[in-house]
Formats: structure tokens, C-alpha cells, sequence
């Protein structure tokens, strides 16, 4: 007996490559998927650019590995969006065309090592909060690539917290270093989860297709209440004036991000997006006779 999509969705099962599907269900796991797989892409430059002047050799190869990690997240992630039906070469350029977005999150700068202790904890943090309900995600090739994807996150957010652990050990210098990356990367953090849910166009119907299992908000509050206990830990403030435990809500209260600043960033205007997009542009024409031998060998292979 054929299992209808609806009634596959209502039973919790796992909708595969070859199953029937609406197109909106395709075409909204495309998107989803793409973006996520140009955000590792992406994200890779930020702490990219520390590679060559991390403090030791020790962090380096640390931080080698964790961007290693990230290219891996990416091409996990444009074979599932392969298995709909998409173009690998179609998705780049939609990316390097500005017609397909990556978070927002990758339009900031790396000012100091600092930074990458704070990517992890923070950015890798929010990723995580993200990510692991997306493990139950109703579509399978996305759900399965996730699971792997969470558990080396988890390491990745290890490894920054323990940085900053360390430079929190440092002198006055290193631990200020530290606070200065807090406060820059924090509210960037909170905007990771998208917009305010009542200006989130796509959550409503992502629910009901178990795309997503939880709201932008309601991730976003769960972020607030796991950092705030490790930031006491580290000894580093947040900057948020109206940060509080509220009792009765059994939850952290919170300010909010500036949302004109996210449209901002996601439209192309943040700080670092046109470099991000010029470097992925320039890696996609320098690795075109790659490209091209891989294909003819292929081709040859077939004949
Ligand atoms: N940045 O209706 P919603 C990582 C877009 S983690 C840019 O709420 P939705 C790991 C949204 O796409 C980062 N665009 O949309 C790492 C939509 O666009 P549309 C990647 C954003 O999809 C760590 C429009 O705004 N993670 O890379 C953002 O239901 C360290 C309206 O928004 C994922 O992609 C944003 N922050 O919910 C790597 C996770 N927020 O319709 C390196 C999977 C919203 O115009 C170093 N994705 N938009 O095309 C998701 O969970 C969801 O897509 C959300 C957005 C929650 C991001």
C-alpha cells in the first residue's frame, strides 16, 4: 500500500528522494538546503583568514580541521539538495549572483583570535540549537546529513569555548580581547535564528511539513538560556541591558537584536558581504579546470 505524502508527514515517516511530493515542499527544501550548504561554504573565510596567523602551531592545526569540517558540512549538503533535484553548478551561481542567500552571520569581520574562540562558542552554539532539531527533519537525505553535521559542531563549539577559557586565564589584555568579541558577536548571534515569528514568512508552513520543528523565537529563547549560564562561567558580560531571569516564564528575558540591521545584512549590505561573495566568485573561476577535467575524464570513463 502507497503511503500518500500527507499522511507520511502525519505519521512522522521520513519523505525520500523518490517519493511524491508537493512542489512547494521541493522547491522550500531546496532553499533551505542551499542555504545552509553556501553558509558552511562561506563560512569558512571568516576564521579562514586566521589559519595562517593563529598563536601556535597547537591552533592551528585546530582550526585547519574545523574549517576542513565546514567545506565537508557544504558538499553533505549539496549532495541532499542533489537528491531533489537541484544543480550543484545552478546553486553556486545563484549564490555568487546574489539570487540565493547564506547567514548572515558570515558578513562580519575577524578582528582578532578572539574571534574564533567566540565563533565557536556562539556562532557553532547557535548552529547547534539550530541544527539538532533538524536531525528530525522530515526529509531524509537533510535529517541523516544533519546528524553527522550536530555532532562535529558540538566539537567545534568545545574547541572555542575552550579557547577563550584559555585566553580567559591570559592577561588583562587577552581576557579584554575576549569581552571586545563578546560584544560584537553577540547580537550578530541572535539573529542567526531569523526574524521575529511574526515576520517570518515561510515558519508556518515549514511547521506543518515538519521542515522545521520549532520557531524562530522559540530557538532563539532556548540560545539565550544556554549561553547565559557559560558566559557566567567564562567571567564575560553580555551586552544586553535588559537580560534577566524572569521567574514566572522560567526563562531568560532578552532585548532585541536590531532587526533593521539583519534585512540589511541578508540584502546585501553588511560589513564583509561583498568580499565574502568576490572570494567565493574567484575560488569558482580558479577551480573551473578542475571542474572540467573531472568531467572530461568522466566522460571518457563512460565511453
Ligand atoms: N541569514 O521565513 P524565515 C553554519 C532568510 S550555521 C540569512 O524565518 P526560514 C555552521 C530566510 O532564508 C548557519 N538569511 O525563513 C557554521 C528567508 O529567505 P527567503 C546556517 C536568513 O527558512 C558555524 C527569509 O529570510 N544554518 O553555517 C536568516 O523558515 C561556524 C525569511 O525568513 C542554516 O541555514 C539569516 N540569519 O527560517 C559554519 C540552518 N534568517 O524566503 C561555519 C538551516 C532568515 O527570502 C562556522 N536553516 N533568513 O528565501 C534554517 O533553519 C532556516 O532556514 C532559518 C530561517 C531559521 C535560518
Amino acid at each position: 500500500m502507497t503511503v500518500t505524502f500527507d499522511e507520511a508527514i502525519a505519521r512522522d515517516q521520513r519523505i525520500e528522494p523518490a517519493d511524491e511530493m508537493p512542489e512547494g515542499y521541493r522547491k522550500t527544501m531546496i532553499r533551505q538546503i542551499a542555504q545552509h550548504a553556501h553558509s558552511e561554504i562561506i563560512g569558512m573565510q571568516p576564521e579562514g583568514d586566521w589559519i595562517t596567523r593563529a598563536p601556535t602551531l597547537h591552533r592551528k592545526a585546530i582550526l585547519l580541521a574545523k574549517v576542513q569540517d565546514e567545506a565537508g558540512h557544504g558538499l553533505y549538503l549539496y549532495s541532499a539538495a542533489e537528491t531533489l533535484g537541484a544543480d550543484r553548478g545552478d546553486l553556486t551561481r545563484r549564490l555568487i549572483e546574489g539570487r540565493q542567500k547564506y547567514s548572515s552571520i558570515f558578513n562580519y569581520p575577524t578582528l582578532s583570535f578572539a574571534d574564533v574562540g567566540v565563533i565557536g562558542w556562539l556562532v557553532d552554539g547557535a548552529a547547534i540549537c539550530n541544527q539538532v532539531p533538524l536531525c528530525r527533519s522530515s526529509y531524509g537525505p537533510y535529517a541523516r546529513a544533519m546528524i553527522r553535521i550536530c555532532k562535529e559542531e558540538s566539537f567545534h563549539q568545545r574547541q572555542g569555548y575552550e579557547l577563550l577559557m584559555t585566553m580567559m586565564r591570559g592577561t588583562p589584555e587577552q581576557r579584554a580581547m575576549v569581552q571586545d568579541a563578546v560584544d560584537r558577536w553577540w547580537w550578530p548571534s541572535l539573529m542567526m535564528f531569523g526574524p521575529p515569528d511574526a515576520e517570518s514568512p515561510n515558519t508556518a508552513q515549514s511547521m506543518a511539513w515538519k521542515i522545521k520543528r520549532h520557531t524562530n523565537d522559540e530557538l532563539r529563547q532556548r540560545f539565550v538560556d544556554m549561553s547565559v549560564p557559560q558566559a557566567a562561567a567564562l567571567g564575560v558580560t553580555l551586552p544586553d541591558p535588559e537580560l534577566r531571569w524572569n521567574e514566572a516564564r522560567g526563562h531568560h528575558d532578552f532585548g532585541q537584536p536590531d532587526w533593521a540591521e539583519l534585512k540589511r545584512v541578508i540584502t546585501g549590505g553588511g560589513p564583509m558581504n561583498e568580499e565574502r561573495i568576490r572570494r567565493r566568485r574567484e575560488a569558482d573561476s580558479d577551480g573551473a579546470w578542475v571542474r572540467e577535467a573531472a568531467a572530461a575524464h568522466a566522460a571518457k570513463g563512460m565511453s
